[in-house]
């Protein structure tokens, strides 16, 4: 884990349908980041708000897709600042909408294999994000992240290419419990490990997220966190556009966040999803930065350092 966080705010909504996300990266700051890393002792690099310039219209065969230019330009931005940003510290990118993690990931893991390091990523979600361009029925495109990164065929010649897919082995969901028809079948052997919500209360979190970080450990990899806000149940955090009953409880949150840093894996993160729109008082902001806290080290008591073997 660097010491140095580099934040950086990718104000992207044309990926949702509900309007606001954009104004997520300017509350993860109102409510304090940045002084909350300086007080944990870490370096803190403001890399500012991305921005794309104007882009000309493009549809895609389903209609439901209204425009894909937007987002594609987007993943193109944000794929190249996520390569050039993890040789220089951790990049922490404030969305915007999931479509976030389309380039982010994809950056990132050119950057792994050019290094020679296996990247592996935990995606903390309600949803699995794991549309097609062809499947999605929604056409919004923050329901495709999970399978561009992946390699899933029929983004050629819409989004930008894909210079390195992560392996779907190394990718494991934990959190859903709203997936679509499409994306459950895909799902089922695709090789990616998915936690929903029933397996949470019948394991517990802990036990499924510590036996994926064990692996990456064992296997000498390096992390990418995928965080979207609605993870997290709704009633603590209610500054997202997809809220879905039954998610994570704080403690929950918190416990990942926790055992991640322990790992001292996580090379970049991804908190996306954050709707100030739609938030109250700023709560929804101030728990994600308190979650930042304890994924980059923030403890309740000391304690040994944990083997993992
Ligand atoms: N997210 N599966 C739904 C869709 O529209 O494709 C929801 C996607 C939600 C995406 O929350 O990042
Ligand atoms: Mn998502
Ligand atoms: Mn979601
Ligand atoms: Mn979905």
């Amino acid at each position: 884990m660097s010491d140095r966080c580099i934040l950086i705010g990718a104000p992207v909504e044309a990926g949702t349908g509900r309007r606001g996300a954009d104004m997520g990266a300017r509350a993860f700051r109102a409510a304090g980041l940045a002084e909350t890393l300086r007080d944990l002792g870490l370096e803190v690099r403001e890399h500012g708000n991305l921005f794309i310039g104007p882009v000309v219209p493009k549809a895609h065969p389903n209609p439901m897709i209204g425009d894909i230019a937007e987002i594609a330009a987007w993943t193109e931005v944000i794929e190249k600042v996520a390569y050039e940003t993890a040789a220089q510290g951790m990049p922490i990118f404030l969305g915007g909408d999931h479509s976030v993690a389309a380039g982010s990931i994809a950056g990132i893991n050119r950057r792994a294999v050019e290094d020679g390091r296996e990247l592996f990523v935990l995606w903390l979600d309600a949803h699995s994000d794991y549309h097609t361009l062809d499947t999605t029925e929604s056409g919004n495109l923050h329901g495709v992240p999970a399978a561009y990164v992946t390699g899933r065929p029929g983004f050629a010649g819409y989004f930008p290419p894909l210079v390195a897919p992560v392996k779907p082995e190394n990718v494991c969901m934990v959190g859903l419990r709203s997936v679509d028809p499409a994306e459950r079948s895909a799902l089922d052997g695709s090789g990616i490990t998915v936690h929903d919500m029933r397996a949470i209360d019948e394991n517990g979190i802990g036990r499924l997220v510590g036996s994926f970080l064990k692996e990456v450990v064992v296997r000498g990899g390096i992390l990418h966190v995928s965080l979207d806000v609605d993870f997290l149940d709704p009633e603590i955090a209610p500054g997202v556009g997809t809220t879905v009953p039954g998610g994570a409880t704080f403690r929950e949150a918190h416990l990942v966040m926790e055992m991640l840093h322990d790992t001292g894996l996580v090379r970049s993160l991804d908190v996306v999803e954050l709707n100030p729109f739609l938030d109250e008082r700023g709560r929804t902001a101030l728990l994600l930065v308190d979650l930042v806290a304890s994924l980059m080290g923030r403890r309740i008591l000391d304690r040994p350092t944990r083997s993992w073997s």
